[in-house]
């Protein structure tokens, strides 16, 4: 994130649920498929998006709440509905760079689901549809897969400091992706993992 004037006083922001508009959104990041293709398996399908003009994955708008003491934040992402080949499309994923620092997830709409994962490989997915929020604690590595028709739109709350890290999950994937197979999301074991 960039650097933000701190602000002591008590502030309210306002998120449009149905459609992700957060306001005021002072950073901005999109996500296309040529920031991360590493992460669909599909390799023939990724390089015909990227080569017929790339395709926007998702996006995130992040609100930075700097005290003189304190530095909450807020991020608000919207994955787009689809599919890169058969795999549907997803956030990078990150751990945090510091190991004491969890997150709450918040989603508002769509569906999907959760993936967490430690360094060991210990793995959960939690099922995602609207209202659905999880704690992410410390040391797991999270990405969320948008597997419905709808954008799936999610409030992330942590700490500034938290850092994020991406490198692992470039490097090792996450334990499983998910497909759609006969229309419907189906958790197939990542053959790059380890
Ligand atoms: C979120 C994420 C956001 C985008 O704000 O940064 O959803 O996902 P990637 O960072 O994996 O691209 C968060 O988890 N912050 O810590
Ligand atoms: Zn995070």
């Amino acid at each position: 994130m960039q650097k933000y004037n701190k602000n002591n006083d008590p502030i309210s922001v306002q998120l449009d649920t149905k459609t992700g508009v957060f306001f005021p959104c002072p950073e901005n990041v999109d996500r296309f498929l040529s920031d991360f293709p590493y992460m669909f398996q599909e390799i023939d399908s990724v390089q015909e998006i990227i080569k017929s003009g790339d395709r926007k994955i998702y996006e995130i708008c992040y609100y930075p709440f700097l005290t003189d003491n304190s530095d909450m934040a807020l991020g608000v992402t919207t994955i787009l509905s689809g599919t890169v080949g058969k795999q549907y499309h997803m956030t990078k994923g990150h751990f945090h760079e510091r190991n004491d620092q969890p997150e709450i997830y918040h989603c508002v709409n769509g569906v999907g689901f959760l993936q967490m994962m430690d360094s060991d490989g210990n793995y959960f997915s939690a099922p995602w549809e609207k209202g659905t929020i999880t704690h992410i604690p410390p040391q797991f590595a999270h990405r969320v897969i948008n597997t419905g028709e709808q954008p799936l739109i999610f409030v992330a709350v942590f700490h500034i400091s938290a850092g994020h890290e991406y490198d692992f999950i470039k490097d090792k994937g996450f334990k499983f992706n998910y497909y759609e197979v006969d229309g419907k999301p189906k958790s197939v074991l990542n053959p790059n993992w380890r």
